[in-house]
């Protein structure tokens, strides 16, 4: 009898383990700008699922293609849209944030190479609950939305 209450104390420190381990962001549709050559920034958009009951947010990103990358929003400002740096970018509880053109998206700044369609980039995410993910993007045309990142 004590042995079998042992074990099923076990089993449960065993599924909690793998459930915190599970606790990660889904990355689903993420693709980084084509630009001209030349461009010195570009952008990358993706949906990101978050099926745990708390919330968590991305906090950073790293490539190896850009010497910076930073989280960025639009925001209205008397009928411009401009771009602004924000310290992270939520996912709530059981939702999702959409980078978008136009919106959210994870800021590419100083390129080293030229993205060209059909390339493959890089892209290191990190959270707010610690973990992060290594992605691999694949370069695609965007149509609109350039003359909004002037301000660089
Ligand atoms: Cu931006």
């Amino acid at each position: 009898m004590i042995k079998t209450w042992f074990n099923r104390g076990l089993l449960v420190a065993a599924m909690a383990t793998s459930s915190m381990a599970m606790a990660e962001v889904t990355v689903k549709d993420a693709y980084a700008r084509a630009v001209p050559p030349g461009q010195m920034n570009s952008a990358s958009f993706m949906m990101l699922n978050n099926d745990e009951e708390k919330s968590v947010s991305l906090v950073s990103g790293s490539s190896s293609v850009a010497k910076v990358v930073e989280l960025h929003n639009h925001i209205n400002e008397n009928g411009v849209m401009k771009m602004r740096q924000i310290e992270k970018i939520d996912i709530p509880a059981k939702g999702m944030a959409h980078l978008q053109p136009g919106g959210l998206h994870v800021m590419l700044i100083g390129l080293k190479k030229d993205l060209m369609e059909g390339d493959n980039i890089d892209l290191n995410l990190e959270f707010s609950d610690g973990s992060s993910q290594e992605l691999t993007i694949p370069v695609k045309k965007v149509m609109g939305g350039m003359k909004h990142h002037k301000h660089h």
